[in-house]
């Protein structure tokens, strides 16, 4: 997510706070921005784009002083402008913000209605102001009246420049850690920004507020001061961006819960769905009469989810097309057809010609895509993001479950406009939703079992991944996961078809994965499984306490959730089949051979 790092000491503060920033860049940014305090008064200065842009404005603009704040932003709430950028100001207040202000529009119209005037379209923003609204000379005690009065995710970074030399720092939801110096002291939402002035750390935990200068650090929870340990990182600065792990890929494994997370917040708001950046109307919406998904590689099998979960819901009849194929077909389209566009980076040129052309032919576009105003966002009537933040491995992990998540959200919600499930049915739906990432939590925490299977199970040639109906499309990503990183063969088919051909693959050197958790189809499942058995295949299941399978090879035990969100769960143990087998053939995981990102060609 966004970048911060702040600074209070007595060198300059304006160069260390763009070099902790650079140090973040790797990650992909929008648009950055520092503010430092001089001699009482507010230095400022913001950029869109890359840092580079920054940095050479800063080249002839100098911020002097040696407190300051600044931040690299990925955006979640209004275009990457340079107004949008942060620090954002009111009065003598300065702040910067990694996360997402739930109730920001409920704040915002409160405060404009108290006479504050709003620069940017962001919900960082608000709670400048808002902060502001309750000062009355003391910075701390009116940042500890905002925080009740905000919902969602935050780590703020707080100057004021009637106290030069200290720096507010909140911590709830997002990361936020403070490093020490001699007579100076640091502030970042990651190590790797400050890794090189410091290896003392004191990591902030949920609800943490301190006040930091050059000389002191207090933190606080709930007015009362707590202490903290101190930490001595021994990591190598390339360990450090990867918060530890070996990988970028990973990394976005583990931080799934959190991608899912921030892409539930705020949808869900006084027992309705709310996705104001669909921006369809209700007659539009009562007046679809078919529905196509496009996409390309892992985002085409979310949209392969997606058509489940359209069709049980909305009944509207659904098709998902590969965007290549789409593009060269003839199409049938009026303005009742609705065409969703799936893509992680939303500059993906077969994605966003697909769409061009539905839209030329009269068909009304919402895109989910998980980068803000990006190519695929603009070209779209109405968006849905999803806000798993920069994703850097190559193999998509972390963008693939919160757009799963993002089709569940966009068809309840299109049920819930049209009629066709009811407030409590919603309530249910969406609390199962919610349920998902403590669930992912537990499969997260049996890495290291993954990792000893890829010791017995790297040397085989090809793997066969199997499932049905929800689970089918993840057997594709299963095996496209193995094929990107890993460089096996594998196919994933829909486990009823494996009669029709791949059966006769089967013999003792080819390993079946077969997704076997609870569901309608579970006995159907079963008979699939003893097929593979019976010709002396391999089975590796993924399953639950209740559908454990006997006399299998092996089996991942996965918490038990609904069926038609068990992708979500089942999809993590073969990311991490794939990633342990790549990684203990040594491959290069993070950036496979011959692959890219983005595909920005055709
Ligand atoms: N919601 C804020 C901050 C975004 C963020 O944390 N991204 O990682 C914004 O959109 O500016």
């Amino acid at each position: 997510m966004c970048g911060i790092v702040g600074y209070t000491g007595t060198r300059a503060a304006m160069p260390i706070i763009l070099e902790g920033l650079k140090r973040l860049e790797y990650r992909g940014y929008d648009s950055a921005g520092i503010t430092t305090i001089s001699n009482g008064k507010v230095n400022s200065l913001k950029a869109a784009g890359k840092l580079r842009e920054l940095e050479r404005q800063l080249a002839s603009q100098h911020l002097p002083g040696s407190c300051g704040i600044g931040h690299t932003r990925w955006a979640t709430h209004g275009k990457p402008t340079t107004e949008n950028a942060h620090p954002h100001c009111s009065g003598t207040i300065s702040l910067v913000h990694n996360g997402i202000i739930e109730n920001y529009l409920l704040l915002k119209k409160d405060l404009q209605t108290k006479g504050y005037i709003f620069q940017s379209q962001t919900d960082t923003e608000v709670i400048a102001h808002l902060i502001h609204s309750l000062y009355d000379g003391n910075i701390l005690s009116a940042v500890q009246k905002a925080i009740p009065k905000l919902h969602g995710a935050y780590s703020l970074l707080i100057t004021d420049s009637n106290q030069p030399g200290t720096l507010i720092c909140v911590k709830h939801q997002s990361p936020l850690i403070l490093g020490f110096g001699d007579g100076e002291n640091f502030i970042a939402s990651d190590i790797p920004a400050i890794l090189n002035q410091t290896r003392q750390f004191i990591f902030l935990e949920d609800s943490d507020l301190a006040v930091v200068t050059a000389q002191d650090c207090q933190i606080y929870v709930n007015g009362i001061p707590v202490e903290r340990p101190v930490k001595t990182v021994s990591w190598s600065p390339a360990a450090a961006e990867k918060d530890g792990h070996k990988h970028f890929m990973l990394k976005e494994i583990h931080e799934q819960p959190r991608a899912l997370r921030d892409t539930l917040r705020g949808k869900y708001v006084d027992g309705k769905l709310v996705l104001d950046d669909l921006q369809l109307s209700h007659q539009e919406i009562t007046d679809i009469k078919r529905i196509t998904l496009v996409a390309c590689g892992t985002s085409w099998h979310a949209a392969m989810v997606g058509k489940y979960y359209l069709e049980k819901y909305t009944s509207i009849p659904t098709e998902v097309d590969i965007a290549s194929e789409y593009r060269y077909r003839r199409k049938i389209i009026d303005s009742s057809t609705l065409v969703i566009p799936v893509s992680q980076s939303g500059e993906t040129a077969d994605t966003l010609a697909a769409l061009k052309e539905a839209k030329s032919m009269g068909a009304k576009i919402l895109c989910i895509c998980n980068v803000m105003d990006s190519s695929i966002a603009r070209e779209s009537h109405g968006v849905l993001y999803t806000s798993a933040g920069p994703e850097i491995g190559v193999a998509s992990t972390k963008a693939f479950t919160t757009q799963l998540a993002a089709l569940y959200l966009m068809t309840l919600y299109l049920a819930q406009q049209r009629q066709q499930l009811n407030s409590t049915q919603i309530a249910v739906k969406v609390s199962e939703l919610q349920a998902i990432p403590d669930a992912m939590e537990q499969v997260l925490r049996d890495s290291e079992r993954y990792a000893r299977f890829a010791e017995r199970y790297h040397n085989y040639p090809d793997f066969l991944f199997l499932g049905r109906s929800y689970n089918f499309p993840i057997a594709l990503e299963g095996a496209l996961k193995l094929k990107e990183i890993s460089y096996i063969h594998a196919e994933g088919y829909a486990a009823g078809e494996m009669k029709h051909g791949p059966i006769a693959l089967i013999d003792e050197n080819m390993p079946v994965v077969v997704i076997a958790t609870p569901s309608e189809v579970q006995d159907k499942v079963f008979a699939n499984m003893e097929e593979v058995m019976a010709r002396k295949g391999k089975v590796v299941a993924i399953a639950t306490n209740s559908t454990a399978p006997e006399a299998v090879s092996d089996t991942f035990i996965v918490p038990e959730v609904s069926d038609e969100l068990s992708p979500l769960i089942n999809v993590i143990p073969t990311q991490f089949i794939a990633y342990h087998i790549a990684d203990f053939k040594g491959c290069d995981v993070d950036q496979p051979r011959n692959l890219a990102k983005s595909v920005t060609v055709e």
